[in-house]
Formats: structure tokens, C-alpha cells, sequence
């Protein structure tokens, strides 16, 4: 397994749309595997292949707690087939905005279906923050961002910030 570089905003890559993958091979499940670890080395609790420059439906999560037992889960494909009424608030980060945080709202709880690591369909529930995570990493194949859920003042202050420390350096490219 290896740990990638993770693309940090603006970077046009992480506003293009990413295209499905015919079927989990052993390419796109070694993909997984090292968004993982990428994801934990970070630390991070979710990942989308835009973020490490491959434009590819892929999403790995994990919310589990410290001292909880790791929860991985890796989801090609991922379709939100129901949302509910009811939202919820978090404060969300991202790892290609590092130190931008807001509040977003999103459903509370969701339904998915995706292709897991065996390629075999699977669908699931999901309340809280996996909830949450699991619709801020689909985002990311759609080409968005936690802040085009801002408004755009918010939006594009942050993003300049970006800019500022890539030029001067104070951040990877
Ligand atoms: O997509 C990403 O950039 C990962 C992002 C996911 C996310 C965070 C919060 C709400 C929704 C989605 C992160 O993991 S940011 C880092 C983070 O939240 C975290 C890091 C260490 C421990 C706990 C949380
Ligand atoms: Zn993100």
C-alpha cells in the first residue's frame, strides 16, 4: 500500500466530474487500499480518488473513534438512492482545504448503493457523521467542494487564502 499526495484547492481537479469504473479490478481495489492509507496517514475519517488526481468514483470512509476498532469501508460507484427530510449540521473540513472549516447542512440520514472491494453490489443506511462524510465525499466526484455549500463570500475568501499560501510556499501543490 501507499500513501498519496493529496491535490489541495484550487486545483481544476478537483472541479471535474469523475467518471464511473466499469468494475472493481484489482487496480481500483489497490486504488482503495491506498486511499486508506493515504486517508488515516492524514488524518482524515473520508477520501475521494479527485483528491489524490485520479477522476474516478471512488470514496473510502472511516468515522470510527480513537480507541473504537477501524471501520473501512470502500464504495465504487456510490448512488444515493433516498435522503431524508431531516438535516443535520457539522462543522466539516477537508483535506484539500487544510484549515478551512464551516458549517454545512446536509440530510441526515441516507441510503447508498456502491460496488464494494469484491465487486459485488451492496446498499446501506447511514445516520450521523458517516451520513455526513459519505455525502461530502460524493460531492467530491461531482466536482464540489464543502465550500460551494457557502455562500460566496465565505467561498471565495477561503479559497484565496489557498492560493496565497501556495504561492508563498507555506503549502504542498
Ligand atoms: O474529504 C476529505 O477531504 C476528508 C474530510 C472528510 C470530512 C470531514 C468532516 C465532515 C465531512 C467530511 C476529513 O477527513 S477532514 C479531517 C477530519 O475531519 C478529521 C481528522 C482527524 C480526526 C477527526 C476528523
Ligand atoms: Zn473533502
Amino acid at each position: 500500500m501507499a500513501v498519496l499526495p493529496i491535490v489541495v484547492a484550487p486545483d481544476p481537479r478537483l472541479k471535474r466530474k469523475a467518471e464511473p469504473v466499469a468494475a472493481v479490478d484489482a487496480e481500483t481495489a489497490r486504488l482503495m487500499d491506498d486511499m486508506l492509507e493515504t486517508m488515516y496517514a492524514a488524518p482524515g475519517i473520508g477520501l475521494a480518488a479527485p483528491q489524490v488526481g485520479v477522476l474516478k468514483r471512488v470514496i473510502v470512509v472511516d468515522v470510527a473513534r480513537e480507541g473504537e476498532a477501524p471501520q473501512p469501508l470502500r464504495l465504487a460507484n456510490p448512488e444515493i438512492l433516498w435522503t431524508s427530510e431531516e438535516t443535520r449540521v457539522h462543522e466539516e473540513g477537508c483535506l484539500s482545504l487544510p484549515e478551512m472549516y464551516d458549517e454545512v447542512t446536509r440530510p441526515a440520514r441516507i441510503r447508498v448503493r456502491f460496488l464494494g472491494r469484491d465487486n459485488q453490489v451492496q446498499e446501506m443506511e447511514a445516520d450521523g457523521l458517516l451520513a455526513t462524510c459519505i455525502q461530502h465525499e460524493i460531492d467530491h466526484l461531482q466536482g464540489t467542494l464543502f465550500v460551494d455549500h457557502l455562500s460566496s463570500v465565505k467561498r471565495n475568501m477561503m479559497l484565496r487564502k489557498l492560493q496565497k499560501r501556495k504561492k508563498s510556499g507555506t503549502l504542498a501543490a
